[in-house]
């Protein structure tokens, strides 16, 4: 096993304090592939999702399994392995302290591979994610090495699979935060009653789930593929005419081979399966199809069809014209635009309105749930919502095309959240993981801004720098999309507003400042918001605002944790809103939270974070309903949407 595939379990959990003054920009490895798995009449997919075997190392031994080649033969023949499902965290699944786990743990699982696999094709096995690090085998080799949660990587496995025969993969995970992972925690060892043990700590405000969190795809391609596929799109000025511009990279050998000019076939279909555009490529991979009459990607509420989306075909010709392979996505067909004012799409201007949200539930963690997902964007679309932002990390791949079809605009921010102890280590790791996501997600009309940080400490020392690197790179990846970070401290302290495109700010006026005092909202969320734009000269939304409330706790006159608080902190800040949209520059609010959600055990969160509109079982509290009237009353106000038929409960007919 080579050093590097060990990097961290070998190095065990090194405490890095390193506060640099000067920071390098230096290349981060670029991501190569991992488009999403599909079928095609060139691809196969299969799922390895199901029920896996699981061992925890011992906790004061995290490397065991390494040293003692665990992966070299079935997990069950080194330990005494339980059933665990994929995707899930595994910590809410057993009924001990599997819970507050830290370091290691293993999975595996047998798998067939069809005889008829063996034919002249490639072999990739996918992660959507495994939650932080994860060291992969087939059948006892070493396959892919990943760290970072949240985001997808792959290998290729044609050369290690039995076909026609059975395989096993096995899987370790690590959980362990530490000052240069992203995002950042800190490994301590404690005495205990025992003696001593290792605990995990870290400052952001949910619960350190891990596992394999979504879904494991075995997948086909041929030998010469559609590696990459980019997309992006124009509008003419009258919106009448769209324009798809698509670049294709190709991996394989007949890629390289001088006398084969290889060439794309690209055919856009609309809704109805219409063929409405078709071009092909030069030998470049190119090329634009131009869409007449077209229907624009809008969002929802600001447009009687919204989530407009084409299906664009991707053929990969030889140049005899046989077909190599066959790759189809959704595309949106719209604008982004920005200025110190505004945030516009389709040149008309978008205000936010929406959630800070959190990808949890009880006993699944963060995995990936089809149920519980759906019942969100069915909440989402109720309530009158138009965007959320993936506080504080990258959300499962099918929620982004979810959010697509549904035309729900999307923050779409990265995992680094308390962002602090700047590092050259830590910019790099920051770097990549706005990489990945990027790659990932660039196709995505839902995706209108990158936020590249979640209360960044940035009025700390080094913060001036270390935001104008990430951001820059960040720029550089993409420049269709504007940028920006939810900021927590004072605006006089910031140093890294200057670097972004858009003002996010995070305040709990009532709560965790002048807690209960409900006449203390308004006039300072309203000076707050001046100040910053004041600053910067920039647009700016209110990122995160709310109360914890317990639901069914009902108090009058309304007291800090009860149902009539919530709503009544809600309804201060939406005075202060309506004062901000009058001065042109304010374009987004969104509540905290969604739904209540998981934390460390601390004694300031009964049971977690009871911030939710909803509950953790995804039903509305009292201030749900009031906000869906204002969500409502904003669409049809600045968008002119109708309004659902439940929106008000008849009280009396005041006409007579
Ligand atoms: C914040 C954080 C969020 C927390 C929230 C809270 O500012 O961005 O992650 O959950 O406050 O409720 O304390």
């Amino acid at each position: 096993m080579s050093l590097s595939f060990f990097s961290l379990v070998t190095g065990l959990y090194v405490l890095h304090f390193s506060i640099a003054l000067i920071l390098v920009n230096k290349e981060v490895p670029q991501t190569r592939g991992m488009l999403y798995p599909r079928e095609s009449e060139t691809r196969e997919v299969r799922s390895l999702d199901g029920i896996w075997n699981f061992v925890r190392s011992d906790q004061a031994n995290p490397t065991q399994g390494v040293r003692d080649e665990w992966y070299a033969k079935e997990l069950s023949k080194s330990r005494p392995t339980i059933p665990m499902p994929v995707p899930a965290s595994y910590n809410d699944i057993t009924t001990d302290n599997l819970r507050d786990h830290v370091g290691t743990v293993w999975y595996d699982r047998k798998f067939f591979v069809p005889r008829s696999w063996a034919k002249d094709q490639r072999i990739w096995l996918r992660f959507g994610s495994v939650h932080y690090e994860a060291y992969v085998w087939i059948n006892g080799q070493k396959v892919v090495k990943h760290e970072m949660g949240h985001l997808p990587f792959e290998a290729e496995v044609t050369d290690l699979l039995s076909y026609g025969a059975e395989n096993r993969i096995t899987v370790m995970c690590d959980n362990a935060l530490i000052q240069t992972t992203v995002p950042q925690g800190r490994i301590t060892e404690v005495p205990n009653d025992g003696g001593m043990t290792i605990v995990q700590s870290y400052t952001f405000d949910f619960f350190n789930y891990a596992g394999i969190h979504r879904s494991v795809h075995l997948y086909t391609t041929p030998r010469t593929f559609i590696e990459e596929v980019e997309v992006t799109t124009n509008l003419s000025k009258d919106a009448t005419i769209g324009e798809v511009f698509y670049s294709v990279s190709v991996n394989g050998s007949a890629a390289n081979e001088a006398d084969n000019v290889l060439h794309i076939q690209a055919n856009l279909y609309d809704k109805e399966g219409v063929l409405v555009a078709n071009a092909t490529s030069d030998g470049k991979l190119g090329g634009k199809l131009q869409v007449n009459q077209v229907k624009p990607w809008w969002p929802y509420l600001m447009h009687p069809e919204p989530g407009y989306l084409y299906q664009l075909e991707i053929k990969l010709l030889a140049t005899n014209d046989e077909l190599l392979d066959v790759y189809r996505l959704k595309v949106g067909v719209r604008t982004l635009s920005w200025n110190s004012q505004q945030f516009l799409i389709n040149g008309k201007p978008v205000y936010f309105r929406g959630f800070g949200r959190h990808e949890d539930a009880d006993i699944r963690g963060k995995g990936l749930d089809n149920a519980l997902m759906v019942r969100d964007f069915n909440l989402l679309k109720w309530i009158g919502a138009n965007a959320y932002r993936t506080s504080h990390y990258p959300y499962s791949e099918e929620s982004m095309q979810f959010a697509d079809e549904h035309g729900i605009m999307i923050i779409d921010e990265c995992p680094s959240v308390d962002t602090e102890n700047y590092s050259q280590e830590l910019l790099g790791k920051h770097k990549s993981s706005l990489e990945q996501l990027i790659h990932r997600d660039r196709n995505h009309p839902s995706v209108v801004m990158w936020s590249i940080a979640n209360e960044p400490r940035t009025g700390s020392v080094g913060a001036d720098s270390y935001f104008e690197l990430v951001a820059n790179y960040t720029r550089s990846l993409d420049k269709t999309r504007p940028i920006t970070a939810a900021i927590a401290v004072p605006n006089t302290q910031d140093k890294a507003g200057r670097s972004l495109d858009i003002i996010s700010f995070n305040r709990y006026n009532a709560w965790y400042s002048n807690a209960g005092r409900l006449d203390m909202v308004t006039q300072n969320v309203i000076d707050e918001a001046v100040a910053w734009n004041k600053r910067y000269n920039k647009p700016i939304i209110m990122s995160e605002y709310g109360a914890d409330t317990l639901e069914g706790l009902h108090m009058q006159p309304a007291y800090v944790w009860s149902e009539e608080f919530q709503t009544e902190v809600f309804s201060r800040h939406f005075k202060a809103f309506d004062e901000l949209r009058k001065k042109g520059w304010f374009i987004g609010e969104f509540v905290w939270n969604f739904a209540d959600f998981k934390t460390a055990q601390s004694y300031t969160r009964v049971g977690g974070n009871k911030k939710g509109v909803f509950t953790r079982a995804r039903q509305p509290k009292a201030a749900a309903h009031l906000l869906r009237k204002r969500y409502f009353a904003l669409g049809r106000d600045l968008d002119q949407c109708s309004f659902p038929e439940d929106l008000f409960t008849y009280i009396a007919d005041l006409i007579s």
